[in-house]
């Protein structure tokens, strides 16, 4: 009952957001047209509106710096990407592996995850670190965060991380960006070793004031798919897609 309200009420909310989101690609064309004075204000704009280069590799400021940072994730899985840093002149500094800037352990796995999640232009992670227990019950998550963004280059963290219950109870393998609902805000698909040779497609919907939300199990029910390591539920490849227009 309190769902289906909130569900109305943030509809509304949705719409303006994608209105804002629209005159800002807006303010962001106008600015590169070439008019004196809107120089400034058309580079913060085009470092807010965050553009897919391919298919896995995402433009957009995940620093806070105003300048497009290359975000790259081969595979769509979370587990190997990599950051490339953006320079003044507009280019990019050398790929930095996320799992190392996360300070992943000999034996563990991470498994990151970025979007605009809260769509207030700038980009957040996800990011959950596992060492899996090896037996048939999973071991819980070392680290299982929503850091919005800015993030600090050195270690990705925010001054305003969060924890996630996503790996409390099952040891996350994969991490990927969903469109679940079709409302503006990125939601998460999570491949879990749930123990026993069950492997889960769970998810967690995104909230526009929260970011990613909690287990539910209407939307477990709803998104959710299971299998095993030799047939694994299967999982989204064009998250980012839903969200981000190419770049020009
Ligand atoms: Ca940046
Ligand atoms: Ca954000």
């Amino acid at each position: 009952m309190f769902r289906k309200r909130s569900r109305l009420i943030a509809a509304p909310v949705a719409a303006v957001a994608l209105t804002l989101t629209v005159a800002g690609y807006q303010a962001s064309a106008a600015g590169s047209s070439g008019s004196d004075g809107g120089e400034r204000s058309g580079a913060a704009a085009r470092a807010a509106a965050a553009c897919l280069s391919g298919t896995t590799t995402l433009v957009g400021d995940l620093d806070g710096d105003g300048r497009a940072d290359k975000i790259s994730n081969p595979g769509h899985t979370g587990t190997k990407m990599t950051v490339q840093w953006g320079k003044a002149d507009g280019t990019f500094g050398s790929k930095q592996t996320v799992s190392k800037l996360l300070g992943k352990r000999a034996g563990e796995v991470a498994t990151a995850a970025v979007a605009d999640f809260q769509n207030d232009g700038k980009l957040d992670l996800v990011v959950n670190i596992v060492k899996p227990s090896g037996v048939d019950d999973p071991s819980s998550a070392r680290v299982a965060d929503y850091r919005p963004g800015p993030l600090k280059r050195s270690n990705l963290s925010s001054t305003r991380t969060r924890h996630l219950d996503i790996g409390d109870s099952s040891e996350v393998k994969e991490l990927r960006i969903a469109n679940y609902g079709g409302d503006a805000y990125p939601d998460l698909a999570l491949l879990s070793n749930a123990g026993d040779g069950v492997w889960e497609r769970n998810v967690r919907l995104t909230k526009a004031a929260s970011g990613p939300g909690k287990y539910n199990s209407d939307d477990e029910r709803k998104y959710g798919a299971w299998g095993t390591p030799a047939e694994p539920p299967s999982m989204p490849t064009s998250g980012w897609k839903h969200f981000y227009k190419p770049c020009s």
